[in-house]
């Protein structure tokens, strides 16, 4: 195979809701999206950065600068091109995880709609549909969240993630509990937390939650390890799994025993499955996270939430928990779950007419 061009396009996506984290408030998506034109098939892949460096060190303009500058020239060269040589073709190049995975799923995508083979396939999806979770974000009010939290559930949702930071953790947790007994509850963090902070996050230890996700800094492992002695609740890292390596590294810390794998976070979906196995080697369950897909990124997350270490519900919620109007067919939720796409590649395709809608900007780069 051999990249011929590639169309970097961004598209805005208005959130149904304002989507409030411990880093900042999102109310639309502005998302890249990398179409890999080759010359055997055309592959998508959905760049997962944000607008600004405050959840990773990546931003959206500076994924779109590196991918011009470096990786598409870097890979263009490579004349037996596929998945797997997009990651050693890159290797030379330090982070921007998230631009090589947006670069690395175009590519495979391409690859797998050739040789008409999904990514559930590929990937090694072990079942046809996944169960889901949905995160939600940090409201004004109490009463706010409530409402927000009992829609998801009435929708089937199998888990709640509750978005906490300093001044809404305990309360909002204990406010979810009394309301809706034992639903499967967790919480994320971003890193808003100090290993100081460890006596208080202990206080969320009796609301029984499956695990709290990311509470220090990302370069903290030691001090994950450090607080896993003093809280029950399970850690879970995000932000600080950028690798196999690195999650070998935490696990053997003892810094975490649970993992959120976030394809982008690690540089794409074949370092996503390394992390899958070697959670799996040393009896650490995952799930899938999310950063508010579209149907295409959405698509590639749950044909990996398909494999079999996947054991907890992940953030891959349906397509109107984010849009109004997603660009592929909705992702509908049945029964809590979502379908594993089985047709070629992503197995779902953007809507031309409704691409083009929420296009802002296109740059086609030729690459022959
Ligand atoms: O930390 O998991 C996170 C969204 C954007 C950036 C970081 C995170 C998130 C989410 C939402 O929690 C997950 C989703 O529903 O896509
Ligand atoms: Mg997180």
């Amino acid at each position: 195979m051999k990249l011929e061009a590639v169309e970097l396009r961004r598209i805005r996506m208005p959130l149904v809701a304002p989507f409030r984290t411990s880093f900042g408030s999102q109310t639309a998506r502005d998302i890249l999206l990398v179409r890999a034109r080759t010359d055997v098939a055309e592959g998508w892949g959905e760049c997962a950065a944000l607008p600004d460096p405050r959840y990773s060190a990546e931003y959206v303009d500076g994924v779109a600068d590196v991918l011009r500058r470096f990786f598409l020239p870097a890979v263009a060269a490579a004349t037996d091109l596929d998945a797997n040589a997009v990651g050693r073709v890159l290797s030379p190049f330090l982070g921007h995880f998230m631009a090589k995975a947006a670069l690395e799923t175009a590519v495979l995508d391409a690859e797998l709609r050739a040789d008409g083979r999904s990514f559930g396939s590929f990937l090694g999806a072990a079942v046809d549909r996944v169960p889901c979770g949905v995160s939600v974000g940090i409201m004004d009010s109490i009463p706010e969240l409530l409402d927000a939290v009992g829609g998801y559930l009435d929708q089937g949702y199998l888990r709640i993630k509750l978005k906490i930071e300093p001044g809404w953790d305990v309360e909002p947790v204990r406010a979810v509990r009394e309301r809706f007994g034992d639903v499967a509850l967790q919480v994320d963090a971003n890193t808003a937390y100090a290993v100081s902070d460890a006596r208080h996050l202990a206080r969320l230890d009796p609301f029984e939650l499956l695990l709290i996700e990311q509470p220090l800094d990302e370069d903290d492992v030691l001090g994950h390890a450090e607080l896993a002695r003093t809280v029950r609740t399970p850690i879970c890292l995000d932000e600080s799994i950028t690798s196999a390596r690195s999650a070998a590294a935490a696990i053997r810390l003892g810094a975490c025993s649970i993992v959120n794998v976030k394809p982008a976070r690690v540089g794409g979906y074949l370092e996503a499955r390394r992390v899958h196995d070697v959670c799996a080697a040393h009896g650490v369950p995952v799930w899938c996270g999310g950063m508010l897909e579209t149907g295409l990124g959405r698509a590639a997350n749950v044909a990996l939430a398909a494999l079999p270490n996947f054991t907890l519900p992940g953030d891959t919620s349906a397509s109107d928990r984010y849009y109004a109007t997603d660009i592929t067919p909705p992702f509908r939720l049945d029964d809590g779950h979502l379908r594993v796409p089985t047709g070629p590649g992503l197995g779902v395709e953007p809507d031309a007419a409704l691409l083009e809608e929420v296009t802002t900007s296109v740059e086609e780069i030729d690459l022959r």
